[in-house]
């Protein structure tokens, strides 16, 4: 079964990188999931100004995953990455119930680009381990995530620092690609 899905993710991508966008208003946690991805380490991050690219090979497809600055200043940058991405992985803060209508604005505003129509989205409900976090139904509801129906979507809680939920948001994101 295994060897079955890997021959197939080999002819359906090749050596053919996939490109993705990670997105989310500063202090999320973004840059720290890069680093899980890419190493499932845990690293001491400063805020982003600009931003981080890996590449990170994951069930033989190789993502190139950019990670871009969510302070105030830096998000009309974002625009800038938009084309040719296949998916947003958009990472919220689910301590921070405060910011949330913030980033409403955001991921509705980028929804809304006409570069990334029909592109997928993966949101991450991430500090999960913190007390109070909101659950992926608060965090989707707050986000305005079930009026979309012209993408592919999926909530994950997640911990970043923990380590959890993040390989079961790929999986999900791997097979929404493979059968792209
Ligand atoms: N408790 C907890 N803290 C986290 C988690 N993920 C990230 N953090 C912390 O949150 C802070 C911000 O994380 P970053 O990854 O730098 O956030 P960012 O989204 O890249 O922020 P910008 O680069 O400013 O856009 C850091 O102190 C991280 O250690 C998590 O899952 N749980
Ligand atoms: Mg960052």
């Amino acid at each position: 079964m295994g060897i079955i899905f890997s021959q197939l993710f080999q002819r359906l991508f090749g050596a053919k990188e996939v490109r993705i966008l990670i997105l989310g208003l500063d202090n999320a946690g973004k840059t720290t999931i890069l680093y899980r991805l890419q190493m499932d380490e845990v690293v001491q991050t400063i805020p982003t100004i600009g931003f981080n690219v890996e590449t990170v090979q994951y069930k033989n497809i190789k993502f190139q995953v950019w990670d871009l600055g969510g302070q105030t200043s830096i998000r009309p940058y974002w625009r800038c990455y938009y084309p040719n991405t296949n998916a947003i992985i958009y990472v919220v803060d689910s301590a921070d119930a405060e910011r949330l209508p913030d980033s409403r604005q955001e991921l509705q505003l980028m929804l809304e680009e006409e570069e990334l129509k029909g592109v997928t989205l993966l949101v991450f409900a991430n500090k999960q381990d913190l007390p109070g976090a909101m659950t992926a139904a608060q965090v989707s509801e707050g986000l305005g995530l079930t009026n979309i129906r012209n993408r592919q979507w999926a909530i994950f809680q997640t911990s970043a620092l923990k380590g959890r939920g993040i390989q079961e948001g790929l999986d999900w994101l791997v097979n929404v690609l493979a059968n792209q």
